[in-house]
Protein backbone atom coordinates (compact mmCIF):
# COMPACT_ATOMS: atom_id res chain seq x y z
CA UNK A 1 0.00 0.00 0.00
CA UNK A 2 1.44 3.40 -0.93
CA UNK A 3 2.21 5.86 1.68
CA UNK A 4 -0.24 8.70 2.09
CA UNK A 5 1.31 12.11 1.91
CA UNK A 6 0.74 14.94 4.80
CA UNK A 7 1.81 17.97 5.63
CA UNK A 8 1.12 16.88 9.77
CA UNK A 9 0.13 13.88 11.21
CA UNK A 10 -1.43 13.85 14.64
CA UNK A 11 -0.67 10.67 17.17
CA UNK A 12 -4.16 11.08 19.13
CA UNK A 13 -7.25 12.26 19.51
CA UNK A 14 -8.42 13.74 22.81
CA UNK A 15 -7.92 16.98 24.17
CA UNK A 16 -4.72 17.60 23.24
CA UNK A 17 -5.07 16.13 19.59
CA UNK A 18 -8.44 17.59 18.65
CA UNK A 19 -7.39 21.04 19.09
CA UNK A 20 -4.05 19.93 17.14
CA UNK A 21 -5.99 18.94 14.48
CA UNK A 22 -8.16 21.91 14.11
CA UNK A 23 -4.87 24.13 14.81
CA UNK A 24 -3.02 23.02 11.75
CA UNK A 25 -5.48 22.58 9.42
CA UNK A 26 -6.98 26.06 10.01
CA UNK A 27 -2.94 26.82 9.43
CA UNK A 28 -3.58 25.51 5.66
CA UNK A 29 -1.68 22.07 6.13
CA UNK A 30 -3.10 18.85 5.35
CA UNK A 31 -3.40 17.00 8.18
CA UNK A 32 -4.44 14.19 9.57
CA UNK A 33 -4.80 12.19 13.15
CA UNK A 34 -4.88 8.82 14.28
CA UNK A 35 -5.73 6.91 17.17
CA UNK A 36 -5.98 3.35 18.38
CA UNK A 37 -9.33 4.11 20.83
CA UNK A 38 -12.69 3.56 18.72
CA UNK A 39 -13.75 7.30 19.04
CA UNK A 40 -12.32 10.78 20.31
CA UNK A 41 -11.61 11.05 23.50
CA UNK A 42 -8.70 9.94 24.79
CA UNK A 43 -8.15 9.27 28.49
CA UNK A 44 -11.95 10.20 28.58
CA UNK A 45 -12.46 7.00 26.17
CA UNK A 46 -10.78 4.59 27.48
CA UNK A 47 -10.94 5.34 31.48
CA UNK A 48 -15.07 4.50 31.62
CA UNK A 49 -14.66 3.00 34.96
CA UNK A 50 -17.44 3.56 37.36
CA UNK A 51 -16.85 7.15 39.26
CA UNK A 52 -14.41 8.67 36.70
CA UNK A 53 -14.67 12.41 37.33
CA UNK A 54 -12.37 15.23 36.27
CA UNK A 55 -11.85 16.93 39.68
CA UNK A 56 -10.97 19.99 37.82
CA UNK A 57 -14.19 22.42 38.26
CA UNK A 58 -15.98 22.11 34.73
CA UNK A 59 -15.97 25.68 33.51
CA UNK A 60 -12.49 25.17 33.52
CA UNK A 61 -12.28 21.42 31.97
CA UNK A 62 -13.05 22.11 28.27
CA UNK A 63 -11.62 24.31 25.75
CA UNK A 64 -10.95 27.96 26.06
CA UNK A 65 -11.19 29.19 22.44
CA UNK A 66 -14.83 29.10 21.23
CA UNK A 67 -16.58 31.45 23.10
CA UNK A 68 -19.90 30.56 21.72
CA UNK A 69 -19.62 26.96 22.81
CA UNK A 70 -17.93 28.03 26.15
CA UNK A 71 -21.11 29.53 27.05
CA UNK A 72 -23.97 27.60 25.71
CA UNK A 73 -22.81 23.78 26.23
CA UNK A 74 -24.24 22.78 29.60
CA UNK A 75 -22.79 21.72 32.12
CA UNK A 76 -24.97 21.67 35.41
CA UNK A 77 -22.42 20.32 38.33
CA UNK A 78 -19.05 21.78 39.63
CA UNK A 79 -17.29 18.67 38.57
CA UNK A 80 -17.74 17.06 35.02
CA UNK A 81 -17.89 12.54 35.08
CA UNK A 82 -16.34 10.74 32.31
CA UNK A 83 -19.26 10.68 30.04
CA UNK A 84 -19.75 14.17 30.04
CA UNK A 85 -16.35 14.51 29.01
CA UNK A 86 -16.34 12.48 26.36
CA UNK A 87 -19.71 13.83 25.50
CA UNK A 88 -18.15 17.23 24.89
CA UNK A 89 -15.07 16.17 23.00
CA UNK A 90 -17.27 14.32 20.65
CA UNK A 91 -19.29 17.49 20.45
CA UNK A 92 -16.23 19.70 19.69
CA UNK A 93 -15.40 16.80 16.97
CA UNK A 94 -18.04 17.18 15.12
CA UNK A 95 -18.91 21.13 15.77
CA UNK A 96 -15.57 21.56 13.82
CA UNK A 97 -16.02 18.93 11.78
CA UNK A 98 -12.69 16.99 12.86
CA UNK A 99 -14.12 13.38 12.70
CA UNK A 100 -13.61 13.47 8.84
CA UNK A 101 -10.03 13.76 9.28
CA UNK A 102 -9.44 10.75 12.40
CA UNK A 103 -8.92 7.68 11.39
CA UNK A 104 -10.11 5.31 14.80
CA UNK A 105 -8.83 1.45 15.62
CA UNK A 106 -5.62 3.06 14.24
CA UNK A 107 -2.23 2.59 16.35
CA UNK A 108 1.49 3.80 15.53
CA UNK A 109 3.78 1.09 15.24
CA UNK A 110 6.60 3.58 13.88
CA UNK A 111 7.80 6.47 12.96
CA UNK A 112 10.95 6.72 11.65
CA UNK A 113 12.56 10.08 10.22
CA UNK A 114 14.38 9.80 6.75
CA UNK A 115 16.60 13.10 6.59
CA UNK A 116 16.74 12.92 2.72
CA UNK A 117 13.25 13.93 2.06
CA UNK A 118 13.06 15.64 5.36
CA UNK A 119 9.40 13.39 6.30
CA UNK A 120 8.68 11.14 9.32
CA UNK A 121 7.36 7.85 7.39
CA UNK A 122 4.64 6.37 9.99
CA UNK A 123 3.87 2.91 9.96
CA UNK A 124 0.26 1.78 12.01
CA UNK A 125 -1.47 -1.11 13.10
CA UNK A 126 -3.86 -1.22 10.03
CA UNK A 127 -1.24 -1.45 7.12
CA UNK A 128 -2.32 2.59 6.64
CA UNK A 129 1.24 3.91 5.84
CA UNK A 130 2.05 7.77 6.09
CA UNK A 131 4.72 10.08 5.34
CA UNK A 132 4.19 13.24 6.97
CA UNK A 133 6.69 16.85 7.59
CA UNK A 134 5.65 17.18 11.03
CA UNK A 135 4.46 14.30 13.58
CA UNK A 136 3.03 15.50 16.56
CA UNK A 137 2.22 12.74 19.48
CA UNK A 138 -0.72 13.19 21.45
CA UNK A 139 -0.76 10.33 23.68
CA UNK A 140 -1.92 11.98 26.70
CA UNK A 141 0.14 12.18 30.30
CA UNK A 142 -1.49 8.69 31.59
CA UNK A 143 -2.04 6.29 28.92
CA UNK A 144 0.11 2.95 29.07
CA UNK A 145 -1.38 1.00 32.13
CA UNK A 146 0.49 -0.24 34.85
CA UNK A 147 -0.54 -3.98 35.47
CA UNK A 148 1.73 -4.78 38.54
CA UNK A 149 3.67 -7.98 37.86
CA UNK A 150 1.69 -10.55 40.69
CA UNK A 151 2.24 -14.02 41.25
CA UNK A 152 -0.75 -15.81 39.81
CA UNK A 153 -1.85 -13.09 38.12
CA UNK A 154 -3.25 -14.98 34.75
CA UNK A 155 -3.79 -17.90 36.99
CA UNK A 156 -7.79 -16.16 38.21
CA UNK A 157 -11.17 -17.54 36.73
CA UNK A 158 -13.35 -14.39 37.61
CA UNK A 159 -13.20 -11.28 35.86
CA UNK A 160 -10.60 -8.93 35.79
CA UNK A 161 -9.98 -5.19 34.66
CA UNK A 162 -7.74 -2.72 34.51
CA UNK A 163 -9.49 1.24 35.42
CA UNK A 164 -7.66 2.61 32.13
CA UNK A 165 -8.74 -0.04 29.84
CA UNK A 166 -12.43 -0.45 31.40
CA UNK A 167 -14.79 -1.82 28.82
CA UNK A 168 -18.48 -0.65 28.27
CA UNK A 169 -21.07 -3.70 29.54
CA UNK A 170 -19.30 -4.17 32.68
CA UNK A 171 -21.70 -5.40 35.77
CA UNK A 172 -20.63 -5.58 39.24
CA UNK A 173 -23.74 -5.83 41.13
CA UNK A 174 -24.07 -8.18 43.81
CA UNK A 175 -20.63 -9.62 42.98
CA UNK A 176 -17.58 -9.95 45.53
CA UNK A 177 -15.15 -7.41 44.17
CA UNK A 178 -11.45 -7.07 44.86
CA UNK A 179 -9.82 -3.15 44.05
CA UNK A 180 -5.99 -3.27 44.14
CA UNK A 181 -4.76 0.03 44.39
CA UNK A 182 -5.78 3.56 45.94
CA UNK A 183 -5.00 6.46 43.94
CA UNK A 184 -7.13 9.17 42.25
CA UNK A 185 -8.22 6.00 40.14
CA UNK A 186 -9.38 3.61 43.44
CA UNK A 187 -10.55 6.28 45.78
CA UNK A 188 -13.00 7.01 42.73
CA UNK A 189 -14.27 3.52 41.84
CA UNK A 190 -14.74 2.54 45.62
CA UNK A 191 -16.66 5.00 46.35
CA UNK A 192 -18.88 4.62 43.13
CA UNK A 193 -19.60 0.69 42.94
CA UNK A 194 -19.33 -0.05 47.11
CA UNK A 195 -23.39 0.81 47.45
CA UNK A 196 -23.61 -1.54 44.67
CA UNK A 197 -21.53 -4.96 45.40
CA UNK A 198 -21.99 -7.92 47.54
CA UNK A 199 -18.97 -7.06 49.48
CA UNK A 200 -15.98 -5.61 48.01
CA UNK A 201 -12.04 -6.07 49.19
CA UNK A 202 -9.59 -2.55 48.91
CA UNK A 203 -6.09 -3.97 48.51
CA UNK A 204 -4.46 -0.93 49.81
CA UNK A 205 -0.48 -0.51 49.74
CA UNK A 206 -0.36 2.67 51.22
CA UNK A 207 -2.76 5.02 52.37
CA UNK A 208 -3.22 8.28 50.59
CA UNK A 209 -4.94 11.87 51.82
CA UNK A 210 -7.97 12.49 50.34
CA UNK A 211 -10.63 15.51 50.50
CA UNK A 212 -14.54 15.84 50.13
CA UNK A 213 -14.93 16.88 46.27
CA UNK A 214 -17.84 19.35 46.84
CA UNK A 215 -19.48 17.85 43.98
CA UNK A 216 -23.01 20.23 43.70
CA UNK A 217 -25.41 21.20 41.49
CA UNK A 218 -24.71 24.63 39.45
CA UNK A 219 -26.84 27.40 40.31
CA UNK A 220 -28.10 29.40 37.50
CA UNK A 221 -26.55 32.63 39.05
CA UNK A 222 -23.59 30.89 38.69
CA UNK A 223 -23.46 29.88 35.35
CA UNK A 224 -24.68 33.30 34.55
CA UNK A 225 -21.54 34.75 36.47
CA UNK A 226 -18.75 32.27 35.05
CA UNK A 227 -19.75 33.01 31.18
CA UNK A 228 -19.75 37.00 31.94
CA UNK A 229 -16.42 36.43 32.91
CA UNK A 230 -14.87 34.06 30.66
CA UNK A 231 -11.99 35.78 28.88
CA UNK A 232 -10.77 37.51 32.63
CA UNK A 233 -11.16 33.74 34.15
CA UNK A 234 -8.91 32.03 31.10
CA UNK A 235 -6.65 34.70 31.11
CA UNK A 236 -6.30 34.69 34.92
CA UNK A 237 -6.20 31.04 34.50
CA UNK A 238 -2.78 30.92 32.16
CA UNK A 239 -1.32 33.46 34.49
CA UNK A 240 -1.34 31.46 37.23
CA UNK A 241 0.91 28.27 38.70
CA UNK A 242 -1.60 25.40 38.44
CA UNK A 243 -4.39 26.72 36.13
CA UNK A 244 -7.19 25.35 38.75
CA UNK A 245 -9.17 28.73 38.60
CA UNK A 246 -8.68 29.39 42.25
CA UNK A 247 -6.62 32.08 44.34
CA UNK A 248 -3.11 30.56 45.21
CA UNK A 249 -2.65 32.16 48.89
CA UNK A 250 0.41 33.11 49.47
CA UNK A 251 -0.47 32.59 53.40
CA UNK A 252 2.51 30.64 54.94
CA UNK A 253 1.07 28.22 57.30
CA UNK A 254 2.59 29.23 60.47
CA UNK A 255 1.47 33.02 59.93
CA UNK A 256 -1.76 32.28 61.66
CA UNK A 257 -2.58 30.82 64.82
CA UNK A 258 -3.54 27.51 65.48
CA UNK A 259 -7.32 28.31 65.92
CA UNK A 260 -7.12 30.28 62.57
CA UNK A 261 -5.35 27.79 60.92
CA UNK A 262 -7.95 24.88 61.75
CA UNK A 263 -10.78 27.34 60.62
CA UNK A 264 -9.37 27.58 57.20
CA UNK A 265 -8.44 24.30 56.56
CA UNK A 266 -12.13 23.38 57.90
CA UNK A 267 -13.39 25.59 55.46
CA UNK A 268 -11.37 24.18 52.67
CA UNK A 269 -12.66 20.65 53.57
CA UNK A 270 -16.18 22.04 53.32
CA UNK A 271 -15.80 23.67 50.20
CA UNK A 272 -14.10 20.77 48.55
CA UNK A 273 -11.33 20.41 46.16
CA UNK A 274 -7.95 18.63 46.74
CA UNK A 275 -5.95 21.52 45.01
CA UNK A 276 -7.93 23.80 46.34
CA UNK A 277 -7.01 21.68 49.70
CA UNK A 278 -3.16 21.56 49.21
CA UNK A 279 -2.76 24.94 47.35
CA UNK A 280 -5.88 27.65 48.65
CA UNK A 281 -4.78 27.28 52.45
CA UNK A 282 -1.63 27.95 52.45
CA UNK A 283 1.53 28.19 50.32
CA UNK A 284 4.10 25.77 52.12
CA UNK A 285 2.00 22.67 52.41
CA UNK A 286 4.19 21.44 49.28
CA UNK A 287 7.21 22.55 50.13
CA UNK A 288 7.70 22.64 54.32
CA UNK A 289 7.34 19.08 56.10
CA UNK A 290 5.96 21.21 59.08
CA UNK A 291 3.38 22.79 57.62
CA UNK A 292 2.80 19.50 55.68
CA UNK A 293 2.09 17.51 58.67
CA UNK A 294 -0.53 20.28 59.65
CA UNK A 295 -2.39 19.69 56.84
CA UNK A 296 -2.02 16.00 56.87
CA UNK A 297 -2.86 16.03 61.15
CA UNK A 298 -6.22 17.73 60.12
CA UNK A 299 -7.17 15.18 57.54
CA UNK A 300 -6.48 12.00 59.60
CA UNK A 301 -8.27 13.89 62.54
CA UNK A 302 -11.16 13.68 59.59
CA UNK A 303 -10.45 9.99 58.71
CA UNK A 304 -10.54 9.02 62.35
CA UNK A 305 -13.93 10.85 62.50
CA UNK A 306 -15.58 9.58 59.87
CA UNK A 307 -14.39 5.66 60.13
CA UNK A 308 -16.15 3.80 62.63
CA UNK A 309 -14.48 0.54 62.90
CA UNK A 310 -11.10 1.37 64.26
CA UNK A 311 -9.35 -1.15 62.61
CA UNK A 312 -10.51 0.23 59.48
CA UNK A 313 -9.71 3.53 60.30
CA UNK A 314 -6.36 2.61 61.32
CA UNK A 315 -5.59 1.06 58.19
CA UNK A 316 -6.54 3.96 56.11
CA UNK A 317 -4.80 6.59 58.18
CA UNK A 318 -2.22 7.77 55.69
CA UNK A 319 1.90 7.30 56.83
CA UNK A 320 3.62 9.29 53.94
CA UNK A 321 3.81 13.28 53.28
CA UNK A 322 0.75 14.82 51.81
CA UNK A 323 2.77 14.96 48.80
CA UNK A 324 1.04 13.21 45.73
CA UNK A 325 -1.27 14.13 43.19
CA UNK A 326 -3.84 15.96 45.88
CA UNK A 327 -7.09 13.74 45.78
CA UNK A 328 -10.83 14.60 46.70
CA UNK A 329 -13.68 12.38 46.67
CA UNK A 330 -17.53 12.16 47.09
CA UNK A 331 -17.52 9.91 50.09
CA UNK A 332 -14.80 7.52 50.05
CA UNK A 333 -13.82 6.86 54.04
CA UNK A 334 -18.04 6.58 54.61
CA UNK A 335 -17.80 3.86 52.29
CA UNK A 336 -15.52 1.59 54.83
CA UNK A 337 -18.43 2.14 56.83
CA UNK A 338 -20.60 -0.29 55.47
CA UNK A 339 -20.61 -3.78 56.12
CA UNK A 340 -19.80 -5.09 53.08
CA UNK A 341 -16.51 -3.04 52.38
CA UNK A 342 -13.51 -4.34 53.64
CA UNK A 343 -9.72 -3.15 53.79
CA UNK A 344 -6.53 -5.18 53.40
CA UNK A 345 -3.31 -3.24 54.39
CA UNK A 346 -0.67 -4.55 52.12
CA UNK A 347 1.69 -3.66 54.44
CA UNK A 348 0.55 -6.01 57.44
CA UNK A 349 -0.50 -8.33 55.33
CA UNK A 350 1.09 -8.16 51.64
CA UNK A 351 -0.86 -10.14 48.86
CA UNK A 352 1.38 -13.85 48.44
CA UNK A 353 -0.13 -14.27 45.04
CA UNK A 354 -3.34 -14.31 43.03
CA UNK A 355 -4.68 -17.74 42.47
CA UNK A 356 -7.94 -18.79 40.32
CA UNK A 357 -10.66 -17.93 43.09
CA UNK A 358 -9.15 -14.62 44.32
CA UNK A 359 -6.45 -12.84 46.32
CA UNK A 360 -4.03 -14.91 48.95
CA UNK A 361 -2.79 -12.36 51.26
CA UNK A 362 0.62 -13.59 53.66
CA UNK A 363 -1.89 -14.42 56.65
CA UNK A 364 -3.30 -17.59 54.77
CA UNK A 365 -6.59 -15.66 53.81
CA UNK A 366 -7.91 -16.12 50.63
CA UNK A 367 -10.05 -13.20 49.75
CA UNK A 368 -12.74 -14.98 47.27
CA UNK A 369 -13.79 -12.87 44.58
CA UNK A 370 -15.84 -12.27 41.08
CA UNK A 371 -13.67 -9.36 40.12
CA UNK A 372 -10.86 -8.31 40.19
CA UNK A 373 -10.35 -5.07 39.50
CA UNK A 374 -6.46 -2.91 38.89
CA UNK A 375 -6.58 0.71 39.59
CA UNK A 376 -3.29 0.62 39.53
CA UNK A 377 -2.31 3.65 37.69
CA UNK A 378 -0.04 4.53 34.48
CA UNK A 379 3.73 4.06 33.34
CA UNK A 380 3.18 7.96 32.91
CA UNK A 381 4.73 10.35 30.80
CA UNK A 382 7.42 9.19 29.24
CA UNK A 383 5.76 5.54 29.18
CA UNK A 384 3.57 6.05 26.59
CA UNK A 385 6.32 6.74 24.42
CA UNK A 386 8.95 3.92 25.16
CA UNK A 387 6.79 1.65 23.90
CA UNK A 388 6.71 3.12 20.54
CA UNK A 389 9.45 2.42 18.12
CA UNK A 390 10.15 6.22 17.32
CA UNK A 391 13.69 6.68 15.51
CA UNK A 392 15.07 10.15 15.06
CA UNK A 393 18.35 10.94 13.25
CA UNK A 394 20.61 8.11 12.26
CA UNK A 395 17.70 5.56 13.41
CA UNK A 396 18.13 6.69 17.37
CA UNK A 397 15.44 6.03 19.28
CA UNK A 398 13.35 7.96 21.62
CA UNK A 399 13.77 4.67 24.15
CA UNK A 400 17.77 5.29 23.70
CA UNK A 401 17.61 9.00 23.70
CA UNK A 402 15.47 8.54 27.01
CA UNK A 403 18.03 5.65 28.59
CA UNK A 404 19.14 7.67 31.39
CA UNK A 405 15.81 9.20 32.36
CA UNK A 406 13.13 11.44 29.94
CA UNK A 407 14.11 14.93 28.76
CA UNK A 408 13.03 17.47 26.36
CA UNK A 409 13.19 21.03 25.67
CA UNK A 410 10.15 23.00 26.92
CA UNK A 411 8.16 19.57 27.33
CA UNK A 412 7.40 19.63 23.58
CA UNK A 413 10.78 18.64 21.87
CA UNK A 414 13.31 16.61 21.95
CA UNK A 415 17.30 17.07 19.85
CA UNK A 416 17.31 14.67 16.96
CA UNK A 417 14.16 14.73 16.10
CA UNK A 418 13.19 17.12 13.62
CA UNK A 419 9.85 18.22 13.37
CA UNK A 420 8.30 16.10 16.02
CA UNK A 421 6.59 17.80 18.88
CA UNK A 422 4.90 16.29 21.55
CA UNK A 423 1.76 17.38 23.59
CA UNK A 424 2.37 17.14 26.98
CA UNK A 425 6.13 15.80 26.38
CA UNK A 426 8.27 15.08 29.73
CA UNK A 427 9.28 17.98 31.61
CA UNK A 428 6.03 20.07 30.29
CA UNK A 429 4.05 22.01 33.14
CA UNK A 430 2.66 20.71 36.20
CA UNK A 431 -0.56 22.13 36.31
CA UNK A 432 -4.34 21.69 35.17
CA UNK A 433 -4.40 19.75 31.98
CA UNK A 434 -7.06 21.23 29.76
CA UNK A 435 -4.59 25.14 29.75
CA UNK A 436 -1.28 22.87 29.49
CA UNK A 437 -2.64 21.10 26.84
CA UNK A 438 -3.67 24.58 24.77
CA UNK A 439 -0.69 26.13 25.39
CA UNK A 440 1.95 23.39 23.80
CA UNK A 441 -0.88 23.26 20.54
CA UNK A 442 -0.80 27.15 20.20
CA UNK A 443 3.22 26.62 20.56
CA UNK A 444 3.80 24.31 18.40
CA UNK A 445 1.50 25.49 15.95
CA UNK A 446 3.42 29.19 15.99
CA UNK A 447 6.56 27.14 15.79
CA UNK A 448 5.12 25.38 12.32
CA UNK A 449 4.28 28.23 11.16
CA UNK A 450 7.24 30.05 11.31
CA UNK A 451 9.05 26.57 9.71
CA UNK A 452 6.36 26.99 6.84
CA UNK A 453 7.11 30.23 6.23
CA UNK A 454 10.27 30.01 5.51
CA UNK A 455 9.71 27.53 3.43
CA UNK A 456 7.42 29.27 1.20
CA UNK A 457 9.99 31.68 1.33
CA UNK A 458 12.56 29.11 0.38
CA UNK A 459 11.20 27.41 -2.17
CA UNK A 460 8.94 30.08 -3.58
CA UNK A 461 5.88 27.79 -3.58
CA UNK A 462 2.96 29.20 -1.44
CA UNK A 463 2.94 26.68 1.36
CA UNK A 464 0.65 25.77 3.89
CA UNK A 465 0.25 28.17 6.34
CA UNK A 466 -2.69 30.51 6.91
CA UNK A 467 -0.68 32.52 9.64
CA UNK A 468 -3.36 31.73 11.81
CA UNK A 469 -0.46 32.39 14.63
CA UNK A 470 -1.44 32.46 18.29
CA UNK A 471 -0.99 36.04 19.74
CA UNK A 472 0.96 34.65 22.77
CA UNK A 473 3.63 33.42 21.33
CA UNK A 474 4.35 35.68 17.56
CA UNK A 475 7.91 35.50 17.05
CA UNK A 476 9.64 37.70 15.07
CA UNK A 477 10.50 37.21 11.50
CA UNK A 478 13.05 35.03 10.35
CA UNK A 479 16.24 34.88 8.30
CA UNK A 480 16.40 32.99 5.37
CA UNK A 481 19.27 30.50 4.77
CA UNK A 482 19.12 29.53 1.28
CA UNK A 483 18.14 25.67 2.20
CA UNK A 484 15.31 24.17 0.85
CA UNK A 485 13.31 21.43 2.90
CA UNK A 486 13.60 23.21 6.53
CA UNK A 487 13.11 21.81 9.45
CA UNK A 488 13.21 22.58 13.07
CA UNK A 489 14.56 20.36 16.01
CA UNK A 490 16.20 21.75 19.53
CA UNK A 491 19.96 21.86 20.61
CA UNK A 492 21.04 19.28 23.10
CA UNK A 493 22.35 22.88 25.13
CA UNK A 494 18.98 23.71 25.38
CA UNK A 495 17.82 20.35 26.36
CA UNK A 496 19.67 20.02 28.70
CA UNK A 497 19.48 23.71 29.81
CA UNK A 498 15.56 23.04 30.73
CA UNK A 499 16.04 19.80 32.35
CA UNK A 500 18.46 21.51 34.87
CA UNK A 501 15.65 24.18 34.87
CA UNK A 502 13.51 21.66 35.75
CA UNK A 503 15.35 20.06 38.00
CA UNK A 504 15.70 23.61 40.08
CA UNK A 505 12.34 24.24 39.98
CA UNK A 506 10.90 21.26 41.89
CA UNK A 507 13.88 21.03 43.89
CA UNK A 508 12.25 22.54 47.13
CA UNK A 509 9.40 20.26 46.13
CA UNK A 510 8.07 17.75 49.33
CA UNK A 511 6.43 15.88 45.77
CA UNK A 512 10.13 14.88 45.13
CA UNK A 513 9.93 12.73 48.31
CA UNK A 514 7.56 10.35 47.81
CA UNK A 515 7.38 7.65 45.20
CA UNK A 516 4.29 8.33 42.44
CA UNK A 517 4.19 8.89 39.13
CA UNK A 518 4.72 12.74 39.00
CA UNK A 519 8.29 11.44 39.53
CA UNK A 520 8.37 8.14 37.60
CA UNK A 521 8.23 5.86 40.87
CA UNK A 522 5.40 4.43 40.56
CA UNK A 523 7.00 1.80 38.39
CA UNK A 524 8.99 -1.44 39.14
CA UNK A 525 12.37 -0.86 38.17
CA UNK A 526 11.98 3.23 36.44
CA UNK A 527 14.22 5.31 37.57
CA UNK A 528 12.78 8.75 40.21
CA UNK A 529 13.18 11.31 37.57
CA UNK A 530 11.89 14.84 37.24
CA UNK A 531 9.16 14.94 34.58
CA UNK A 532 7.33 17.90 34.87
CA UNK A 533 8.25 21.68 35.13
CA UNK A 534 7.30 22.63 38.86
CA UNK A 535 7.57 26.75 38.22
CA UNK A 536 3.74 27.06 37.25
CA UNK A 537 2.09 27.49 34.42
CA UNK A 538 2.02 30.90 34.35
CA UNK A 539 6.13 31.35 34.25
CA UNK A 540 6.16 28.77 31.40
CA UNK A 541 3.67 30.78 29.17
CA UNK A 542 6.63 33.63 29.56
CA UNK A 543 9.56 31.81 28.92
CA UNK A 544 7.60 30.22 25.83
CA UNK A 545 7.29 34.32 24.76
CA UNK A 546 11.05 34.85 25.50
CA UNK A 547 11.54 31.46 23.86
CA UNK A 548 9.27 32.40 20.58
CA UNK A 549 10.69 36.92 21.07
CA UNK A 550 14.01 35.43 20.75
CA UNK A 551 13.74 33.75 17.20
CA UNK A 552 12.75 30.38 18.56
CA UNK A 553 15.98 30.81 20.76
CA UNK A 554 17.37 27.17 21.71
CA UNK A 555 15.95 25.33 18.06
CA UNK A 556 18.07 25.39 15.26
CA UNK A 557 15.64 25.78 12.15
CA UNK A 558 17.66 25.36 8.90
P1 LIG B 1 -1.86 6.09 40.87
O1 LIG B 1 -2.10 7.39 41.47
O2 LIG B 1 -0.50 5.78 40.34
O3 LIG B 1 -2.28 5.00 41.95
C1 LIG B 1 -2.02 3.63 41.75
C2 LIG B 1 -2.43 2.85 42.96
O4 LIG B 1 -2.13 1.48 42.72
C3 LIG B 1 -1.68 3.24 44.23
O5 LIG B 1 -2.55 3.12 45.31
C4 LIG B 1 -0.58 2.19 44.28
O6 LIG B 1 -0.07 1.93 45.55
C5 LIG B 1 -1.32 0.99 43.77
N1 LIG B 1 -0.44 -0.05 43.26
C6 LIG B 1 0.38 0.02 42.18
N2 LIG B 1 1.04 -1.13 42.03
C7 LIG B 1 0.64 -1.94 43.05
C8 LIG B 1 0.97 -3.25 43.44
N3 LIG B 1 1.89 -3.95 42.76
N4 LIG B 1 0.38 -3.77 44.53
C9 LIG B 1 -0.52 -3.04 45.21
N5 LIG B 1 -0.88 -1.79 44.89
C10 LIG B 1 -0.30 -1.25 43.82
O7 LIG B 1 -2.87 5.81 39.66
P2 LIG B 1 -4.36 6.33 39.47
O8 LIG B 1 -4.90 5.64 38.28
O9 LIG B 1 -5.11 6.21 40.72
O10 LIG B 1 -4.20 7.85 39.19
C11 LIG B 1 -3.32 8.33 38.17
C12 LIG B 1 -3.73 9.70 37.80
O11 LIG B 1 -4.88 9.63 36.95
C13 LIG B 1 -4.15 10.60 38.88
O12 LIG B 1 -3.12 11.17 39.58
C14 LIG B 1 -5.01 11.59 38.16
O13 LIG B 1 -4.20 12.59 37.59
C15 LIG B 1 -5.67 10.79 37.11
P3 LIG B 1 1.09 2.85 46.20
O14 LIG B 1 0.38 4.07 46.63
O15 LIG B 1 2.07 3.10 45.12
O16 LIG B 1 1.61 2.09 47.33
Amino acid sequence: MTAQELDALVVGAGFGGLYQLKKLRDQGLKTKAIDSAGDVGGTWYWNQYPGAMSDTESYLYRYSWDEEDLTTYPWDTHYVYQPQVLGYLQHVAKRHDLYKDISFGTALTGARWDASSARWHVETSTGIRFTTRYLITALGLLSKQNLPNITGIDSFQGEKYHTGAWPADVELKGKRVGVIGNGSTGVQVITAIAKDVKHLVSFQRNPQYSVPSGQSAVSKEYREHVNENYQQIWKDVKASKFGFGFHETDRPTFSVSPEEREQIFEKAWKTGGGFRFMFETFNDIAENEDANNEASDFIKKKIRATVHDQDKARKLLPTQLYARRPLCDAGYYEQFNRDNVDIVSLHETPIDRITSKGVKTSDGTEHELDVLIFATGFDAVDGNYTRLAIEGVDGRTLKEHWSHGPTSYLGISVPKFPNMFMILGPNGPFCNIPPAIETHVEVISDIIATVEERNQRQTGKPTANNGARHDSFVTPRDQVNGQKNVVIEPTLEAEQAWSKVCDQESATSLFRKTDSWIFGSNIQGKAHAVMFYFGGLGKYREQLRDVAADGWKGFNIG
